[in-house]
């Protein structure tokens, strides 16, 4: 990187001498445009090292290669199958006898009949496929000097660029929303110095058979088109085409059957252009040829700085709204693989604010209105049967992809993930009516793009009936931040008929007469003494769930002013759910009997659901089921998957332990293994999460975790600074989202809150919660308080009170002292609050 890259500007008023190292903090309006880009001073030599880009729809993992650049391509609806079902029609005879063997404690015997009977014969989910590469061969570019490539997150483009006999080469590509083509840029600093070839290809299927066809049309054009797989029952029939269009200033075009020749040009551009006949879920009708000469048309109308302009300006739209400044040292010296082996020596806080960025541009290069949400790889994937296909896992992964998009200020690019769920609530009610003879809507822990909604892979993963619970909670969450009803309205069905079918499936359980999920998993871990089996009924998550989603049914109920009859039988069912429950060691129990290990290092802590993404357990409403999912926590340990660590980051925010939750991060941003399997997660050269394999979730979900320990809204009030690690003294956030509709910016030194801004856009009473008693120069609209908060955004939640072992101890809480602060706000406004200590 050159210095001209790295002129940062360093506000001399705010450097602060720190034990061993100096720390320079850069003014938050003057963030250098240089700290938002990932670089290397070598091409890729594998796919986790190559840089993505993407537009929601299109993907791209870029090389960089001078020699041999390898563009991977990907279209998000290209995935293995057709329309199918693969509910399973004996479920409905077998349940009885299931829930039988469950309650009398047979819970082998319970697995097996779930997996002759429940579990799907026909399809356990299709595959997220690759589109295939575009290759472009230089001849004699192998003795290159000052290499350097990047991608820019705040431009959403990559560069690569070198020196060779001479001539200076650079290559810029970007995926354009607007244009809906891909964009390849080569130029020169020298007339005529461009050649080079450029062909097709695609993985091939078993036995070498190729899956593809490529031609070239005399047209400057290169055609790659083909039929996605067959996989187990269903066969392959999505069509899709990707188009490249070479387009020269100087030099010539020529071309053989499967390959495109550039000589002596000045400058090119290549247009991408990729389309399939997918129209839905259940219509695979689209003709692909139309669509993707239609894109590549219009692309071509437009002159490349054009299409740039509008691509940075539309993806800027997203990303400018949050800026993160943790501090900026001489770290960022180093290129981005260097600084991730480095990480955990310390003194490189930029790196997490970068990755912090980096989330938010996977969010929104992977999921745009109108397209797919972002599966287990966003957008990005190389195979043609990639690892758990890549499809939608819902019993965490699909959620965490999401829980950055209201906190750090992309409320829109949950589109795609709305448009699921309310596709899944079409084909989720008939798998509740065949499989369960229950009313309502039922997912269980896996979907694809075909939203099939039975259970797949083995009772021991998949007899989990909570997907819909669990996602219904993201269509609520949007209204929370937003406080849009017609919005609400718009989704209500939805939530209304994911809590029907709870309403005819929970059980009455023998021992306390409790209402339960049953047959359940808590997701994908075995209790103690359980040999071989996860099945249960009542386990903590799904109670936890089963309480959300009556909640939330609720209270949309009441907010539209409908269906009185139901609110009160959910009610009734509210009350009959059982506790939760402290058990032998002070932990809170993750099943309903107290099977707990303290040993057990499984990734999913799945009871945990409570404290985070739900705020059913908090310090200041219930301080003993705080202190049992902290034992809890502790116990699990850090270290694990990619995803398990980025949920974790957010559980050690929630318990206000901030050096817990950094310590997560350090864990997160770690080299992760060079085997492609194995191992515990980190992060790629490229800041992909390994879970490994390379899985988004983690990203994702650590994105969301740094925003929770600076700003918490789910507990009575805007929490600001809850879980500051002590290694970010001084640092700003911008543009932050809080529930209520309050837009969120804030300066702090030493630990201290300095400047709050906040935008109200509902108005109403904003409480705040900081960590320092403060002065406020606007005191007539700022009131000390710890009364009641009129505010309905931030009513908390009433939980009935945990059971408690006789014999156990809970660990105690040490809370540092905070201070609550009412702001009565009129929507449209701004409230400046500068905070003086006293
Ligand atoms: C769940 C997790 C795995 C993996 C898979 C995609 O089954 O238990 O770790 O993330 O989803």
């Amino acid at each position: 990187m050159n210095k001209m890259e790295l002129k940062i500007k360093i506000s001399m008023k705010r450097f602060l001498i720190s034990l061993c190292c100096i720390v320079a903090i850069v003014d938050i309006a003057a963030q250098d445009a240089t700290l938002m880009k990932l670089w290397y001073n070598q091409p890729a030599s594998r796919w986790v090292e190559a840089l993505p880009v993407g537009n929601g729809r299109l993907g791209a993992m870029i090389f960089g290669d001078p020699s041999k650049e390898v563009i991977q391509l990907n279209e998000n609806t290209v995935w293995a199958g057709q329309p199918n079902r693969n509910d399973n029609p004996n479920a409905k005879e077998a349940l009885p006898e299931v829930r039988k063997l469950i309650f009398e404690g047979k819970y082998k015997e319970a697995q097996d009949l779930v997996n002759q009977k429940i579990i799907s014969k026909t399809s356990h989910g299709m595959a997220y496929q690759t589109v295939g590469n575009l290759k472009l061969n230089f001849p004699g570019h192998d003795n290159y000097t000052n290499y350097y490539r990047e991608l820019d997150i705040e431009k959403a483009v990559t560069t690569s660029r070198y020196k060779q006999n001479g001539v200076n080469f650079s290559t810029k590509i970007f995926s354009s929303f607007p244009d809906q083509v891909i964009i390849v840029r080569i130029s020169a600093d020298k007339a005529g110095s461009i050649t080079f070839s450029a062909g097709m290809d695609r993985p091939t299927a078993k036995d070498n058979i190729p899956t593809c066809k490529v031609k070239s049309n005399g047209n400057n054009e290169l055609i790659l088109s083909g039929v996605t797989s067959d996989q187990e029952t269903v066969k392959g029939a999505v069509k899709f085409i990707a188009k490249v269009k070479i387009v020269t200033s100087g030099g010539t075009v020529s071309s053989t059957d499967t390959v495109l020749n550039v000589n002596k040009a000045d400058m090119v551009t290549i247009y991408i252009s990729m389309a399939t006949n997918f129209n839905n879920y259940n219509d695979i009708s689209g003709n692909a040829e139309e669509r993707v000469n239609a894109y590549l048309q219009n692309a071509l109308k437009k002159n490349y700085e054009q299409i740039l302009k509008d691509h940075i300006a539309d993806y800027q739209n997203y990303f400018k709204r949050v800026s993160l400044d943790l501090g900026v040292t001489d770290s960022i010296k180093n290129p981005t693989d260097k600084r991730i082996e480095q990480f955990a020596k310390g003194n490189d806080p930029q790196l997490v604010s970068l990755y912090f960025q980096f989330g938010r541009y996977l969010l929104i290069s992977s999921s745009r209105p109108g397209g797919q949400p972002a599966n287990l790889q966003g957008i990005w994937n190389d195979q043609l049967f990639p690892p758990w296909d890549s499809k939608y896992t819902v019993n965490i992964n699909t959620e965490m992809n999401y829980w950055p998009s209201e906190i750090t200020n992309l409320t829109e690019l949950n589109e795609p993930l709305i448009q699921m769920v309310r596709e899944l609530a079409q084909t989720g009610k008939q798998t509740a009516k065949d499989m369960y003879g229950a009313q309502g809507w039922v997912l269980h822990h896996n979907t694809d793009i075909w939203r099939i909604n039975g259970p797949i892979d083995g009772s021991y993963w998949g007899m989990w009936p909570m997907g819909g619970a669990w996602l219904s909670q993201h269509l609520y969450g949007k209204y929370e931040f937003s406080g849009d009803k017609e919005y609400l309205k718009s989704v209500y069905p939805v939530i209304k008929e994911a809590a029907l079918f709870f309403l005819d499936f929970l059980i009455e359980e023998p021992e306390h007469k409790w209402l339960v999920v049953s047959p359940s998993i808590s997701p994908e871990n075995e209790p103690k003494g359980h040999a071989g089996s996860t099945i249960s009924a009542g386990t903590t998550m799904d109670n936890q769930l089963v309480f959300d989603i009556f909640s939330i049914a609720i209270k949309s109920a009441e907010i539209l002013k409908t269906d009185n009859e139901l609110v009160t039988k959910m009610k009734e069912s509210l009350k009959r759910l059982p506790p939760m429950q402290i058990g032998n060691w002070g932990q809170l129990q993750e099943w309903m009997s107290d099977w707990d290990n303290p040993t057990d290092k499984h990734r999913h802590v799945s009871h945990l659901y409570g404290l985070f993404p739900s705020n059913q357990i908090s310090p200041y409403q219930n301080p003993e089921l705080f202190s049992a999912a902290k034992t809890s926590l502790e116990a699990r340990g850090d270290e694990s998957t990619g995803w398990s660590m980025g949920w974790k980051v957010n559980w050690w925010a929630r318990l206000l332990d901030g050096d817990h939750a950094y310590k997560l991060i350090t864990d997160q941003l770690k080299p992760a293994p060079k085997a492609a399997w194995g191992g515990s997660g980190g992060t790629y050269p490229n800041m992909f999460d390994a879970h490994p394999p390379f899985q988004i979730d983690g990203n994702f979900g650590c994105t969301s975790g740094i925003a929770e320990m600076l700003l918490q809204s789910q507990d009575g009030s805007i929490h600001i600074l809850p879980a500051l690690p002590s290694v970010w003294k001084n640092g700003s956030v911008k543009g932050l989202k809080a529930r209520g509709g309050f837009d969120i910016s804030f300066t702090w030194e030493n630990g201290l809150i300095q400047k709050i801004v906040i935008k109200s856009n509902l108005g109403g009473n904003c409480r705040i919660r900081v960590p320092n008693e403060v002065v406020l120069d606007n005191s007539s609209l700022l009131k000390p308080t710890s009364g009641v908060n009129l505010n309905p955004f931030f009513a908390t939640v009433q939980i009935k009170k945990p059971l408690i072992v006789d014999s156990t101890k809970l660990n105690s809480l040490n809370l540092k002292t905070t201070f609550m602060y009412d702001i009565s706000t009129k929507a449209g406004e701004t409230y400046t609050i500068n905070c003086f200590k006293k």
